[in-house]
């Protein structure tokens, strides 16, 4: 595992020196440092399970048949793709959420030179994507479905994020609009499908099939991806930033997160009323009321019995699914994200 870590790195630096010496611009010193940088700050940084997971699906769909050095290169040039299209995502997500740190650092854009240059980072990180694919996929049967993949997915995960952030304006604040109908919305498409079925749709291309066959898959990914999300709602307030390596917003951003639906459907009249005074102001006061609410109606409880009937309700859809090599790979997903600290 360490030794696929560190192949997987090595193809970080390969990818990022063709870059910093792509011919279709003009470098000077000063801007190859600065994309130099910013890759480093923003691209490898993170747990990498996205990324890894090509190469693990890849090597399950193979069903153990030992891959040769081009088609690690391959799986983990495309596992890095989404890890770029991850770090694209983080550096303005962070931005849209007011956000202060990310990976255990402060997010790029209050780097006091980066500030708002932070935007155009993230529109120069999305488009490194299409000139890796370019440069190591052109040639492969299956190039255009690779680059129609990628855009769907970017199309689905900026349609998410629109509702998240459309449903927190100013004006229209009203938590009765938070249901788990809602929720279940924005956190399948800004989360989901760039996160679960991303991965595993990279290596079934890379595996000669056509995605059109494997939709029982992604339905299964999909429903994990929205757990996942779920996790990351509930680690926002209730996780160790020092663990997390970032600090929680959701209160403070009115976001319509997993625990604000359940407080929502949990409070009495009172509760309700604390609720709607205190969700969504930027005072630690407001934020420190919200979450004694949330202990008061054992929101900890209540996610820990969410997380362990999802997780039984996960294995058994997995159990059902006829294809073993299909089943593993859902498995070593699952296994990843179960009860996760970070
Ligand atoms: C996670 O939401 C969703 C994304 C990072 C997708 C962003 C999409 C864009 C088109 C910019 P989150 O805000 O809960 O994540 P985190 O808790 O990591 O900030
Ligand atoms: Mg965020
Ligand atoms: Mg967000
Ligand atoms: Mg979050």
């Amino acid at each position: 595992m360490a030794d696929l870590k560190s192949t997987f790195l090595n193809v970080y630096s390969v990818l990022k020196s063709e870059l910093l010496h792509d011919p279709a611009f003009e470098w000077s010193d000063e801007s190859r440092q600065w994309v130099d940088r910013m890759l480093d700050y923003n691209v490898p940084g993170g747990k990498l399970n996205r990324g890894l997971s090509v190469i693990d699906s890849y090597r399950l769909l193979k069903e153990g048949q030992a891959l040769n050095d081009d088609e690690i290169f391959l799986a983990s040039a495309l596992g890095w793709c989404i890890e770029w299209l991850q770090a694209y995502f983080l550096v303005l997500d962070d931005i849209m959420d007011n956000s202060h740190t990310r990976r255990g650092q402060p997010c790029w854009y209050r780097i006091p030179k980066v500030g708002l240059i932070a935007a155009n980072d993230g529109i120069l990180l999305r488009n490194h994507i299409p000139r890796i694919l370019k440069k190591h996929f052109r040639g492969k049967p299956y190039y255009a479905d690779l680059l129609d993949l990628f855009n769907e997915v970017e199309f689905q995960t900026a349609s998410g994020q629109m509702i998240d952030l459309i449903t927190t304006l100013e004006g229209e604040k009203d938590l009765s609009k938070y249901t788990l109908s809602l929720h279940r919305r924005i956190v399948q498409y800004k989360t989901a499908y760039y996160s679960f079925y991303l991965p595993v749709a990279c290596a079934l291309l890379m595996a000669g099939e056509n995605l059109d066959n494997h939709i029982d898959v992604k339905d299964i990914l999909v429903e994990m991806g929205t757990y996942f999300q779920v996790q990351d709602d509930y680690l926002d307030c209730f996780g160790d930033p020092q663990t997390i390596g970032k600090i929680g917003t959701d209160i403070e951003d009115y976001k319509c997160s997993w625990l604000a639906v359940k407080a929502v459907e949990l409070s009495n009249e009172e509760q309700k009323k604390v609720l709607y005074e205190n969700y969504g102001r930027p005072d630690p006061e407001n934020v420190a009321k919200v979450k004694v609410l949330y202990n008061k109606l054992n929101l900890q409880g209540v996610f820990a019995e969410y997380e362990s009937s999802t997780y039984e309700k996960l294995v058994s859809s997995i159990d059902a699914h006829p294809s073993k090599a299909a089943q593993a790979v859902l498995k070593s997903f699952l296994a990843k994200i179960y009860r996760r600290e970070k």
